[in-house]
This record gives C-alpha cells, structure tokens and sequence, in this order.
C-alpha cells in the first residue's frame, strides 16, 4: 500500500517521488511505500496551513470543537480498521491497539474539542492604579507536530488535537516507522469538514522532512515525542529561532515496591507496566526496586508470571507480545541483553528471539528480567525501550530513592505501598514528571504530563496543552 501525503485536504505524492520501504514487523516483508518528503513538500504543507490559519483561527470555539468531537467520533467507528492498520505497521497486538492506541486518539479529539470551549484567561485588576489587564491567549500561527513509532496515531492526536482546538494550523509528520494510521486520519479529518489546509501530514524521515520542519523559519513551535537524543538535536536547531519547544523524551522509569502493598495488585500491575506495548512505552517502568524483605518471594512469584506471557503473532486473540517495531530496533535491544550479562547481571527469564512458525522473519523477543548487581550498571542506566526490565532489592527508603533518581532522565516514578507518610514523602522527592502510587498509567487528560531532566521540557495535556499552543499577549487599560 502506498502512503501519501496530506496537504490542502489533498492526498499527493512527494514532490521528488522519493520514497521509503514501510516493513510489516510480524513478518519482516516490506508491504508497502511512504513519501520521503524534502522542504519542498514541507514548504507546500506550511504554505497550506499559512492560508488556511486567518480562518481557522477566527472560526467560533463551538465550530471548531464541533469539527474535533465529529473526528473523534468517526475514529471510534473505524475503531477495527484503525486498530488492525496499527498492529500491522507497528507489530503491537490487534487487542492492544483496540483498546488504548485507537480509543485513546479518539478521546484526544473529544477531550480537547472540550477543553478549547473551557478554556478561559486570566484578568489581573491594577488596584489603586485606574488600570485593568486582561491576558488573550492567541493561536501561535502554524506550529510543527513530530511523533514516534511506539503509540503512533495515539501520540500523533495528543499534539494536533490541541493544536487545532486551540486555533493553530499544523505541519505534522508522524514516524516514518509506522506511518500508517496517520495517512488514514487524512480522510477523515476530510469527512468529518476540518477545513483545508488546517491539518497537513507529509511523511519522510527524520533528518530529512522532520528537521525540515524543525528549520522552517516561519513555524513557531515544535511538539516533539521521541528519543531524548533527537530532542537534544531539535533543541540546538530550534533555539535561535527562538521556537517555542515541547520535549517529551525518554524515560527509565522506577518502580518502587514496599513489602506493605497489595501484593496481587502490584504483581498483576508490574507485570503490564513492565512489557506492554513490548515495553515500548516512554513511561514502562523498567527498573523494579523491591523492598529486600519481599524480594525472593517477589523474584519467583513475578518470573513465574512472565513466564507465562505469550509471544506471538499480533493478530492472535490470545498475544500478550507482539513483535518489536524494527529490525534495528531489535538488535538494540538485544545489544542490551548482551550488555547486561557482560556487565554480571543474571537473567532470570527470556533473553532469547521468538523464531515463530511461519513468521520466522518478524521480530520477535522473549520478555526479560534481569537481576542486576548494581543500579549503576548500564542497563540500569540507559534507556532500552523494549520488553527488559532490571530487578533489585533494597532495604531503606532512602536508599531507594537515591537510587531512583541517580539517572539522566525523570519522566515517571511507581510506588507501591499503604503508607500514607511514606507516599507524601516519596512523591515530593523522587524526580519525575508524573509519579503513579498503586496504579500505572492511569491517565486523566486534564492533568500536566511530561518530564524533568533527561526527559523533556514542557508539559503536554489539559489546559498545559492549551497553553503551549498559544501565545499569551497582555492588555493593560487605564481608565
Ligand atoms: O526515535 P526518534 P527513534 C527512544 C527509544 C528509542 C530511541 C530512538 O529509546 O530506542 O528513542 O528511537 C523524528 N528533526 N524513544 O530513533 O529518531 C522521527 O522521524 C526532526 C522514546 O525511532 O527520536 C520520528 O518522527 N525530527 C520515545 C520522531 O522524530 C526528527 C518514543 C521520533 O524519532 C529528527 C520513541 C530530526 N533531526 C523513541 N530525527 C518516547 N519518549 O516515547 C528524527 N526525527
């Protein structure tokens, strides 16, 4: 299947017909091509967005919120194409696309054709001075929007949605990886009446049509997903111009458990928190501290769990991992594995490739954990992004937390436990973004999400979403 590119409401090829292998990560063919946009497409993109944004950014809250939730709402009666589209470009269970990437996407769209209509500003009366201020919060203009390959149409909706509620027009480029299910929300942006030239998605890759639009002088801002590297890239390029930056990166994320938890709760919880998505997820929590008193009974009862996790094809009712996403993204993961037993550390289970019938050529590996001697060991350090985690005990809770947060990155925390003094003290201190107690990616989307350190800047959701893309101007009126 061939993908195009979304420009003016129209679907077209690249301008240089240059164009990039999409592979199916099951069975490792190549089942179709993408557009490996130049600036020329991306140019095309802004100019589109540029005579689209007099209107659009005037169009009435209710239109455009009414445009957002009719998205949203075709998205969830495609609910199957979408899920099955998703699974095949990006090797992740039918079931799992099913349930969160698409139903998430579709809520990105309601949420924030919502928000945009609660949305309000601040007034700041001078007393004593005849003055008033008020503060409008206008659209930025055309702002960039680029996603990463692991919740492709899912991260993709979370930076246009509130990009368009808030009145902008977007020049996005979903991972070249997995560009699929970003291709067919084009028609349905076109179907549900979002304006031409509002919404535009050229397709390439990063170093070409991603940094594209990180040059392009006239777009204002850059939503950015992806690996803290490429952040760091975006950052240099972004920053004598003077763009407005949101940076969402990587994650090696603590989950912490105390011996007070409930302990079938935590152990069904750690088991997903540790390999859904193949562990592919920026906040998997991938180091597992456990309170020494717990940690044999833990180690056993948790092998034993994953043990049982089925690896097999996507599209199998019964898998619990699918296939990675790429075949370089493979090896770095197994590179990791190799690391981490050069480095002492013992693997308790997995560690090995999945050869499965028929499908010998998808990419396909065992859920690992690996019990580490040392937390400073790279594996414990270093971002894997696939279905490894590290497991170590500890005895305090300072000596915990030390060693949760001695690494680069802080996006977020888990912790396990009843104690209520504990909790407070914990949260204020570990250094996160979001810090989950008894629970693991239970989203509210009004609710700041982002990271510190290594993992980002700039919070994403809600009205933090809202404020990112939009510029706030203050108005001082003596009277
Ligand atoms: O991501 P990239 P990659 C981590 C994870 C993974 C590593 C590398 O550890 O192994 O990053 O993954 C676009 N200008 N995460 O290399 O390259 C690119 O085309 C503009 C964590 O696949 O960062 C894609 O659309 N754009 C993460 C997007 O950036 C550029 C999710 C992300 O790709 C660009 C994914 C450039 N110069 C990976 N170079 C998370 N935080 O969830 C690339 N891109």
């Amino acid at each position: 299947m061939t993908i195009q590119n979304y420009i003016n409401g129209n679907f077209q090829n690249p301008i240089s017909n240059a164009w990039i292998d999409n592979y199916n990560p099951s069975n490792g063919e190549i089942y179709g091509q993408i557009p490996n946009s130049s600036t020329k497409d991306v140019e095309q993109a802004y100019q589109s967005a540029k005579s689209a944004f007099k209107s659009w950014s005037q169009t009435s809250l209710e239109e455009r919120s009414r445009v957002l939730i009719r998205i949203s709402e075709l998205l969830e009666d495609q609910l199957d194409r979408f899920a099955k589209a998703e699974s095949k470009d990006n090797g992740k269970p039918v079931a799992l696309a099913k349930t969160v990437d698409i139903p998430r996407a579709a809520s990105n769209f309601r949420f924030f054709g919502n928000a945009i209509t609660q949305f309000a500003s601040e007034s700041h009366e001078s007393v004593g001075h005849n003055a008033m201020n008020y503060t409008l919060r206008q659209p930025i203009g055309v702002v960039g929007c680029i996603s990463p390959w692991n919740l492709p149409l899912y991260l993709f909706t979370w930076k246009i949605a509130p990009a368009l509620a808030a009145g902008n027009c977007v020049v996005a480029k979903p991972s070249e990886i997995t560009p699929m299910t970003a291709y067919l929300l084009g028609d349905i942006c076109n179907e549900a009446g979002l304006p031409k030239g509002v919404l535009n998605i050229v397709h390439g890759l990063g170093s070409t049509t991603g940094q594209a639009i990180v040059e392009h002088p006239d777009i204002k801002a850059i939503s950015f997903t992806g690996g803290t590297a490429t952040g760091a890239h975006i950052a240099r390029v972004a920053a004598p111009m003077f763009k407005k930056l949101s940076l969402e990166l990587g994650g090696k994320n603590p989950n912490i458990i105390f011996a007070d938890c409930d302990y079938d709760d935590m152990l069904n919880t750690t088991v997903r928190s540790s390999f859904a998505n193949q562990g592919q997820i920026c906040l998997c929590g991938s180091r597992i501290f456990v309170e020494a008193t717990i940690y044999d009974k833990f180690k056993i009862d948790f092998v034993e769990r994953v043990k049982r996790l089925k690896v097999g094809h996507p599209s199998d009712s019964d898998t619990d991992i699918g296939a990675l996403v790429s075949q370089p993204h493979l090896e770095k993961v197994k590179d990791y594995i190799r690391i981490a037993q050069e480095e002492d550390g013992k693997v308790l289970c997995g560690g090995q490739e999945v050869n499965l019938k028929n499908f010998e050529n998808g990419y396909y590996l065992e859920p690992t954990v690996i019990e580490v001697p040392t937390d400073e060991c790279r594996v414990n350090q270093e971002e894997i992004f696939g279905p490894v985690v590290t497991l170590m005990p500890f005895h305090t809770e300072e000596e915990v937390l030390q060693m949760a947060n001695k690494v680069k990155y802080g996006l977020s925390a888990t912790l396990w436990t009843n104690d209520l003094k504990r909790t407070m003290r914990m949260s204020s201190q570990l250094q996160a973004g979001i810090v989950w107690v008894n629970t693991w990616m239970m989203r509210d989307l009004r609710t700041p999400f982002g990271g510190v350190k290594a993992s980002g800047v700039g919070r994403e959701g809600g009205f933090e979403a809202l404020r990112f893309f939009t510029e706030p101007k203050n108005v001082c009126i003596k009277y």
